[in-house]
């Protein structure tokens, strides 16, 4: 048993631990062979890989750099500083922190540093694409604070910004948060900053979702409008899992408390050198052309989607996913995850804004190109994927026809090699 992929230490894995060793390679395959459409995935590169199986795993850095509270930090120091500089000048910021574990951890840390529990906080509603930082009542954020949602209008599905200004006159918010995780559209984050302004709220933007794209220069920047911005690293940005915050000066030292001793102990420096390594390959021209190739992609994919009778919400999507409302189908989204998980297509079922089946069953799904755009696949790929998950759909139940479908799938994903060999 063994793959090149995970290097000469993999043949001592196997013979130390052969049970996890396995997974390991049944995992590989799966994202091998299968199609990645969950569109808060991708495919990192061998050298975030590498550095996240690296020795500084074993290191303790509690604090920052040059300022730590044990000995031998010397190395990280210097990793951190790097990757600080590298998110500075990536996203035109002030301020970088990379040390929040995971993006829910990066959310706590900009609550620790502008509000304090029972302040009232602007957030998009879970149900028309939030997330469950953003004030939904099974969340911390939601337990702890006022939070007064906002959502998409029912006619376009877009986000209603008289809406939203009416509700941050009425509720006058500590803090106002924009961004998504089922949002097909941009965001206007000049008018977002003008309620901020006129309200006196601070300017939250939680960017997990695009921040790949504003990397690759194929969307607008938050950074020049808000306080604070915060993101996860491993999505279409393709570094390791992991958080970020970037901020204006005057905010660094409120989010840097926040993040340490605030929330978290010892950052997790061999996750902070995949950032900065990811930081580094995100800067180059050939990652702007990627990221456009993304959005590009998710475009064909929601048009062929809808050629196969689905609708798109929102219209469309101009970023990298796209919702799909899939009533016409006659299948629930639970439905259709699960079929397409037995045709080889990982995606996920997703509530779609004013949904008529509980979170749990949902009318629709979400589809993110950023993983097959790694891969290298283009539009056409987009459209024959479309029609390999419309024939799941209808017929993934069925055991034999699921299997042609997942044959048609390796066969396709067999052209776009992930982690050669
Ligand atoms: N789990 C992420 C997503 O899929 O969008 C959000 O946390």
């Amino acid at each position: 048993m063994s793959d090149t992929f995970f290097g000469p230490d993999f043949t001592a894995l196997t013979e130390q631990d052969p049970d996890i060793a396995a997974l390991l390679l049944t995992e590989l395959e799966r994202q091998r062979h299968g199609l990645q459409l969950i569109a808060s995935e991708n495919f990192t590169s061998s050298a975030v890989l590498t550095a996240l199986g690296s020795t500084l795993s074993n290191k303790y850095a509690e604090g920052y750099p040059g300022k730590r509270y044990y000995g031998g930090c010397e190395e990280v120091d210097k990793v951190e500083v790097i990757g600080i500089e590298r998110a500075k000048a990536l996203f035109g910021a002030e301020h970088a922190n990379l040390q929040p574990h995971s993006g829910a951890s990066a959310n706590i840390a900009v609550y620790q540093a502008f509000t304090k529990p029972g302040d009232t906080v602007l957030a998009m509603s879970l149900p028309h694409g939030g997330h469950l930082t953003h004030g939904s009542k099974v969340n911390f954020s939601g337990k702890w604070f006022n939070i007064v949602s906002y959502g998409v209008r029912a006619d376009n599905e877009l986000i209603d910004y008289d809406e939203l200004r009416d509700l941050a006159i009425a509720n006058k918010p500590r803090m106002i948060c924009t961004g998504a995780t089922a949002y097909p559209s941009l965001i206007d984050f000049e008018k977002v900053r003008a309620i901020c302004d006129e309200v006196g709220a601070i300017m939250w933007v939680d960017a997990a979702h695009f921040i790949g794209l504003v990397a690759g220069k194929a969307i607008p920047s938050p950074v020049p409008y808000a306080d604070v911005v915060s993101f996860t690293t491993h999505k279409v940005l393709r570094g390791p899992r992991g958080g970020m915050i970037v901020s204006k000066a005057e905010h660094a030292a409120a989010i840097d408390k926040a993040v340490f001793p605030g929330i978290q102990g010892g950052p997790i420096m061999s996750a902070v050198a995949g950032k900065a390594i990811a930081l580094k390959e995100a800067s180059e021209v050939a990652y702007q052309d990627y990221a456009k190739q993304v959005i590009l992609n998710a475009q064909a994919l929601a048009a062929g989607l809808e050629a196969e009778g689905m609708r798109a919400v929102s219209g469309g999507t101009q970023t990298h996913l796209a919702l799909m409302d899939i009533r016409s189908t006659g299948v629930t989204g639970k439905v259709a995850d699960e079929r397409c998980g037995l045709s080889g297509i990982t995606l996920n079922k997703n509530a779609i804004p004013y949904d008529p089946e509980t979170p749990a069953v949902t009318s629709g799904i979400r589809v993110g190109s950023a993983a097959t755009t790694t891969q290298g696949m283009g539009v056409n790929e987009m459209k024959q994927i479309a029609s390999l998950i419309a024939r799941a759909i209808k017929d993934g139940g069925e055991p034999a026809k699921a299997a042609a479908i997942a044959a048609d799938v390796r066969a396709l994903t067999a052209q776009f090699p992930v982690y050669p060999r």
